[in-house]
């Protein structure tokens, strides 16, 4: 019985197939037919889903393996010492512009590579500017980034310094202050041999994340010799106010210039202008920049926010840590943070609040704190290079 059933299937089957090929061959698309090619299809659906599974395997794994030994590497790594790269030529990138102190006397021969609006290098043009010190900056491509090609250190600012035997590349706004004025305080250093003095070290951070730190870039090397008239609490809270204003201060810069999506926009069509970036880079580049840096700042704008604990309006953040910066100047009863000169903490601060001088939040800032006064005195002082009188002791 069995037998004549599955014999009956055959022949109803072998009818439906040569239904369906004789449909094919007139031209009739039956449904009958997909009854015929459902199987074939699910055998492709398989099979696509199998390589798709296999591809991802292979690229899972591949990437696991790629951290496994990332991670091996950088464990090796921790505690070592980046080399210091010592440039035998210039790099061939022709400076956007020259920056010239006639009260310059240091002998310095500097290349500023920079970003206009960056607040690390605001914070290094202020101290030039504020000493009076010549420089030429290179403008970067901040989505390109082919000026700082020629460098292993994909950040900006980096100062080239020429030395005796070629140029030295100094990395990180902080330890570039703190070397060039370690400088000034002793221009019989070399400034390769100082570059010794801020070495980079291989470390984790307290996220577990890789990087490199030069451990005492808040440290001037004094040779020996305090500076006249500072003690040495001077000089540590100095030290700490610069530390507050990298690790806290500047935190709430970037929440606040890009809290929303047209205030984001608005923030990079300033940074074109101030930044010449008409000028110096191709129209098609500038919109690029404008356009991905405007959407990609307003999204990443929202995880800093997070990760920094910023208030819900991250403009009240900004007023309590500047509100914080200007309670301490009161209880010192000067001007300045440093007394009634700057010190490098009020410069550190005057260069962040410069990269945000154009936006909203700055007018805000201005509007909902006191700080227009200490803003206008630094501001004084660093027009006017006041601390080049420093430079002819
Ligand atoms: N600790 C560094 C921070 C420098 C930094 O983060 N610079 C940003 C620009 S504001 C940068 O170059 N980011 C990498 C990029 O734009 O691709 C310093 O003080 O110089």
């Amino acid at each position: 019985m069995a037998a004549v059933r599955k014999f009956a299937r055959f022949t109803e089957k072998a009818k439906i197939l040569s239904k369906c090929y004789y449909a094919s061959q007139n031209g009739i698309a039956g449904s009958f037919c997909t009854m015929v090619q459902q199987p074939q299809k699910i055998r492709s659906l398989m099979k696509f889903s199998l390589i798709g599974v296999a591809t991802g395997t292979v690229i899972g794994a591949g990437y696991a393996y790629y951290k496994i030994s990332e991670d091996r590497k950088n464990i090796a790594l921790e505690g070592t010492q980046k080399e210091t790269v010592l440039l035998k030529h210039k790099p061939p990138v022709t400076p956007s512009r020259k920056v010239v102190f006639p009260v310059d006397s240091t002998g310095l021969k500097l290349t500023l590579y920079q970003y206009q609006t960056c607040p690390f290098c605001c914070k290094v043009r202020v101290f030039l500017d504020y000493y009076g010190i010549s420089y030429d900056v290179v403008e970067v491509d901040p989505v390109l980034r082919k000026e700082i090609g020629w460098s292993s250190y994909k950040k900006v600012p980096i100062l080239l310094t020429k030395v005796e035997e070629g140029y030295q590349p100094l990395n990180d706004s902080t330890m570039i202050i703190s070397l060039l004025a370690s400088y000034l305080h002793d221009t019989s250093y070399k400034i390769e041999d100082l570059a010794n003095y801020y070495p980079s070290i291989a470390m984790h951070d307290e996220h577990g994340k890789f990087k490199y730190e030069i451990i005492n870039k808040y440290f001037l090397m004094f040779n020996k010799q305090l500076p006249k008239n500072r003690s040495m609490n001077d000089i540590t809270e100095e030290r700490n106010w610069r530390k507050w204003v990298d690790e806290v201060f500047v935190h709430t810069l970037s929440p606040n210039v890009y809290r929303t999506f047209n205030e984001s926009y608005k923030t990079f069509n300033w940074f074109s202008d101030v930044g010449k970036w008409e000028e110096y880079f191709p129209t098609w580049e500038r919109l690029l920049i404008v356009n991905v840096g405007a959407t990609a700042m307003w999204l990443i704008g929202k995880r800093l926010k997070k990760r920094h604990r910023l208030k819900d309006d991250v403009r009240q953040s900004l007023y309590d840590e500047a509100n914080h910066w200007l309670r301490a100047i009161k209880v010192r009863g000067t001007t300045f943070m440093g007394g009634n000169k700057p010190n490098l903490s009020d410069l550190a601060m005057y260069g962040v609040l410069k990269s945000i001088e154009g936006c909203d939040a700055f007018q805000d800032l201005l509007t909902h704190t006191k700080i227009s006064v200490w803003y206008d005195a630094i501001k004084e002082q660093v027009d006017t290079h006041s601390g080049s009188a420093n430079l002819s002791r």
